[in-house]
């Protein structure tokens, strides 16, 4: 656990918040700032500071596709659809430098997002 990481405290239950979904490596929770009206973020429980810090090889990728199926179907979007972003670095904008995942569905998605 990074001390200071808001996403560690999430998964440690020291910061609440509105979780659908966890099990020993992964935890899903609303996001506080929702843009779509289903907006999940979904984390390792593992500190990662982005996609570039996860090992070659590590098998918490292939987990976090595990569990987006989990929600496509626990939210009735499997078949409408959905969008899965990750925002990596500054430019990519990502403000909270632990790795996430957005599960967003609900409505329709504009592409190029902008
Ligand atoms: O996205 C970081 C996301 O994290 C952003 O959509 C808000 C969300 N966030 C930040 N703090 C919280 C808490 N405490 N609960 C739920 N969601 C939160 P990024 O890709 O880094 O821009």
């Amino acid at each position: 656990m990074a001390e200071d990481c808001i996403f560690c405290r999430i998964a440690e239950g020291e910061i609440p918040s509105e979780i659908v979904y966890e099990d020993k490596d992964i935890i899903a929770f609303k996001d506080v700032s929702p843009q779509a009206p289903i907006h999940i973020v979904i984390i390792p429980r593992k500190h990662y500071t982005s996609i570039l810090a996860i090992p070659a090889g590590d098998a918490i990728m292939g987990k976090i596709q595990t569990v987006i199926s989990r929600l496509a179907i626990k939210f009735g979007v499997a078949e409408d659809g959905f969008r899965v972003v990750n925002n990596c670095g500054e430019a990519g904008g990502q403000t909270v430098p632990h790795v996430h995942f957005h599960f967003l569905a609900g409505r329709n998605m504009a592409w190029p997002p902008g």
